[in-house]
């Protein structure tokens, strides 16, 4: 008997000692290692604009190249916002405040950078009709003006009958797509099937949580990108003469990198 009431206090002590972690120390394990990079991304996390923007300085004072902070720093960042919020460790206000922030820091790497105004193309980006998830659009927009591409940006919850005039006006080089909802990324297939109803062949690179590989191999001009690091990439090999199929293959998940190898 003695030995049983033992084991209750023995389990009850086990349960005492594990403690609930506050969404600041349970941040602080997902941050990057290195310092530089943990303080840009902390600041992300707490939506200080200023202490982001201080972060970013001191990084590139520190020699670090202003666009690649943004993937490094800014992004890393916003991956514990959304991963601390999916846990249910935080709220959506926060992950507004912090998505505020993050786009700033990409305005202040994109000026730092001090990119060429020549730009390298044209290209027309949107969020699915329906859908008002603009963070990724965002995010995708100002890494491929700050790879020097001129973007028309067509906003969210776009109208179909938009971006199929938008490309008609445009002629772009490549189109994209955002969607971040099961229902709204439908209207990529509409948009596919509209363009190629009008005789209009463009890459149409999509993503957004939503999208996968799958989904977007459904439809004939699509290229699913994973990361919004991906769409320059896209463009810089649309430039260099590859082909939607030569697109899916560098881009889609097939045992390859995306840099062809
Ligand atoms: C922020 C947020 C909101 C904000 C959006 C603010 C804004 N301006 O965007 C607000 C509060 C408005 C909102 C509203 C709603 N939301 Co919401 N929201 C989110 C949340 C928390 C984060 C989304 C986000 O911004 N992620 C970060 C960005 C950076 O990710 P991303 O867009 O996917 O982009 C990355 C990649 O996908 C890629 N990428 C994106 N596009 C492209 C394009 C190309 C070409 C390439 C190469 C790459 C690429 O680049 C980015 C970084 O690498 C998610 C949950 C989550 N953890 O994801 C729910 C979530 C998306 N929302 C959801 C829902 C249901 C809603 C609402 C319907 C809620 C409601 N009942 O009212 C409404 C939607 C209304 C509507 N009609 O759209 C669901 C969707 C479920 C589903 N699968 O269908 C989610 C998944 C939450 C959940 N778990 O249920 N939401």
């Amino acid at each position: 008997m003695l030995i049983v009431d033992k084991e209750g206090i023995l389990i009850r002590y086990n349960v005492k000692m594990e403690k609930t972690m506050t969404p600041e120390e349970a941040a602080a394990e997902l941050y990057p290692k290195d310092e530089l990079y943990k303080a840009i991304a902390e600041a992300i996390f707490e939506g200080e604009e200023d202490d982001v923007i201080e972060g970013l300085e001191a990084a590139i004072a520190a020699g670090k190249d202003p666009i690649a902070l943004i993937d490094d720093a800014l992004m890393v960042g916003m991956k514990v916002v959304t991963d601390l919020y999916d846990q249910g460790v935080i709220f959506l206000p926060n992950v507004m405040m912090s998505a505020d922030a993050m786009l700033e820091g990409i305005e202040f790497c994109k000026a730092e950078s001090g990119a060429s105004p020549e730009t390298k193309g044209k290209i027309v980006v949107h969020v699915a009709e329906g859908d008002v998830h603009d963070i990724g659009k965002s995010i995708v927009a100002a890494l491929l003006r700050a790879a020097g591409y001129e973007v028309v940006d067509l906003g969210r919850d776009c109208p179909v009958d938009e971006v199929i005039e938008a490309v008609k006006k445009e002629k772009p080089m490549m189109l994209t797509g955002t969607a971040l909802m099961t229902t709204t990324m439908y209207a990529f297939k509409e948009v596919n099937d509209r363009l190629v109803e009008g005789g209009l062949s463009l890459p149409f690179a999509c993503g957004g949580g939503a999208v996968n590989q799958d989904f977007v191999e459904t439809y004939s001009l699509g290229v699913y990108g994973e990361e919004a690091a991906d769409a320059p990439k896209m463009a810089d090999a649309i430039l260099k003469g590859a082909t939607i199929a030569d697109l899916r293959a560098k881009f889609h998940n097939h045992g390859g990198d995306k840099n062809g190898n």
